[in-house]
């Protein structure tokens, strides 16, 4: 019985393990953007979310859909350090932090940050995406040696003038929400009961 329980377990730790992307619940600023006199604002935040934390990347350079007081994806900071709390349902052992960001080599004051700190925990410096001026920029923080928390601050250390980002997207190592017991508990007795009558029957 141990070793047909030892069994059904194993089955069901792939369901368990995988990555998956959480999405906060709420963010707040502590250096808020820079909303005076230009458009390159958090468009559709209401106080809980907005354009940080709605699933779209910009995927252009910014001035086609930010200038000009367009309400593109981007939002930017000027001659400061964006600093924003994000807030979970739960706590999570995060895995990865996802930026997009504008690598603007500098362009009207725009460009790429030096890097970022998360609970404390900073990245390497950012080597962006080339020498050509090309606009929108994944980059890819490991963030998994942080202790599980329900709450991230982030500090995205500027490089240049203007910080322009668009998407956080926050990865965990393990989809502890996203298998509740509820579902995994019939499995597993249906598991454990099938283990048994093939037992029976060898027997
Ligand atoms: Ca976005
Ligand atoms: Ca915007």
């Amino acid at each position: 019985m141990l070793r047909s329980l030892a069994l059904a377990a194993t089955l069901l730790i792939p369901a368990a393990a995988q990555a998956a992307v959480v999405s906060p619940t709420s963010y707040m600023y502590y250096a808020a953007p820079n909303s005076s006199g230009s458009a390159y604002e958090d468009d559709t935040y209401n106080g809980t979310l907005g354009q940080l934390a709605d699933g779209i990347s910009a995927t252009t350079d910014w001035q086609p859909t930010d200038g000009f007081g367009a309400p593109g994806p981007n939002v930017g900071w000027l001659n400061v350090n964006p600093l924003i709390l994000f807030s979970f349902d739960t706590v999570y052992q995060f895995s990865e932090l996802v930026l997009n960001l504008q690598d603007g080599k500098g362009i009207a004051g725009v460009g790429l940050a030096d890097s970022i700190t998360v609970n404390g925990l900073t990245s390497p410096m950012l080597t962006g995406n080339g020498t050509a001026f090309s606009g929108a920029w994944d980059v890819t923080m490991d963030i998994s040696s942080l202790a599980p928390t329900s709450t991230l601050m982030v500090e995205v250390h500027r490089g240049f003038q203007w910080t322009f980002l668009s998407e956080f997207t926050f990865s965990t190592a393990e989809a502890t929400a996203e298998v509740p017991l509820p579902a995994g508990l019939p499995l597993l007795l249906a598991g454990l009961g099938g283990l048994a009558l093939i037992r029976r029957r060898k027997s």
